[in-house]
């Protein structure tokens, strides 16, 4: 029997710069929502990449938030700090050429991790100019000994092949902590209500990420495998119920269609999928509705 190694790697990084998009390229499925939107990713999740005798498990957490007021950004900041724990390995994600406040405020949490740390600088396209990178690279030499300085595009794919491959090859010699056929430590549920998320994110306005959040309320097979999924899109005001359903409710549509595609994809059966919008107030400045909503971690 050849030996087993498997470690986990934490994906850390400022909101926006791309972290989520990273992993999915490095599973090649997405298991992690992605939008231009600072607030997409709420929770810690883990994406499973096995090959062979190699398991690498990434946490993909939210970017550290600087206003704390808010008990959503409270429990995004907790959830992004505890992943620091068990990892054997940072993957510090930047973005381009730029460097902001909130980018030396993770770097802070990581310098006081102890944990080896790869330096990715990640969107890579958008740099027109190439000769940009290397006085860039001087100033961020400067800021930490990061182990490994990593240009990548995750979202076109650039030299995250190469990334995933070194990261295997770092992994400590260990038994997987996940079977094989596990790409994330995520229910089917959870993933569904993501998923539903994800489009609310991506096609409603600025005025929606911090007041919209997603029950399922039935996830169930039916005998002819197709899966029954019951969404509930939960919103603080009236007022926000059309910004979500659209005229003659063809947003809420559109939803439900990507949202279902998403689903195929992902569970590999057929899903219908019903969508509700309701009304439910202030859940994002009251911890305990947001527990009762799965936001504990
Ligand atoms: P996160 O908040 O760090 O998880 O960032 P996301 O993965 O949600 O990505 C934020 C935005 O940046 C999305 O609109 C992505 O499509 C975009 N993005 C991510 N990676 C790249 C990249 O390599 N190049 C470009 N141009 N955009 C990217
Ligand atoms: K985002
Ligand atoms: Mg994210």
């Amino acid at each position: 029997m050849n030996n087993a190694y498997c470690g986990m790697v934490a994906i850390v990084g400022r909101p926006n710069v791309g972290k989520s998009t990273l992993l999915n390229k490095i599973l090649g499925q997405k298991i992690s929502i992605t939008s231009r939107k600072p607030q997409t990713t709420r929770h810690r999740i883990m994406g499973i990449d096995t090959e062979d005798n190699k398991q690498a498990i990434y946490v993909d957490t939210p970017g550290l938030h600087k206003d704390e007021k808010r008990a959503i950004n409270r429990m995004m900041n907790r959830a992004a700090s505890s992943s620091l724990g068990d990892v054997g390995l940072v993957l510090f994600v930047v973005e381009g050429t730029r460097w902001t406040e909130e980018d030396e405020l993770v770097l802070d949490k990581i310098k006081h991790a102890f944990v080896p740390c790869w330096l990715v600088i990640n969107k890579t396209d958008k740099i027109k100019d190439k000769d940009e990178l290397l006085p860039h690279f001087k100033v961020l030499v400067e800021k930490y000994k990061f182990e490994k300085i990593i240009p990548v595009s995750a979202k076109q794919g650039t030299a995250v092949e190469e990334l995933r491959r070194e990261i295997f090859q770092t992994l400590p010699e260990s038994e997987h902590y996940f079977p094989e056929d596990y790409i994330t430590d995520r229910s089917q549920r959870f993933m569904a209500a993501e998923i539903i998320r994800e489009k609310l994110m991506r096609f409603t306005g600025d005025e929606l990420p911090y007041s919209v959040t997603v029950e399922i309320e039935q996830f169930k097979m039916a005998e002819n495998g197709v899966f029954q999924i019951n969404g509930l899109i939960l919103v603080e005001r009236d007022s926000q119920k059309p910004m979500i359903i659209g005229k003659g409710g063809a947003q809420l549509k559109r939803i439900g269609v990507e949202a279902r595609q998403d689903m195929e994809n992902l569970f590999d059966t057929k899903v219908f999928l019903e969508l509700w919008v309701k009304v439910k107030s202030n859940w994002s400045d009251d911890d305990r509705a947001l527990r009762s909503l799965g936001y504990d971690d």
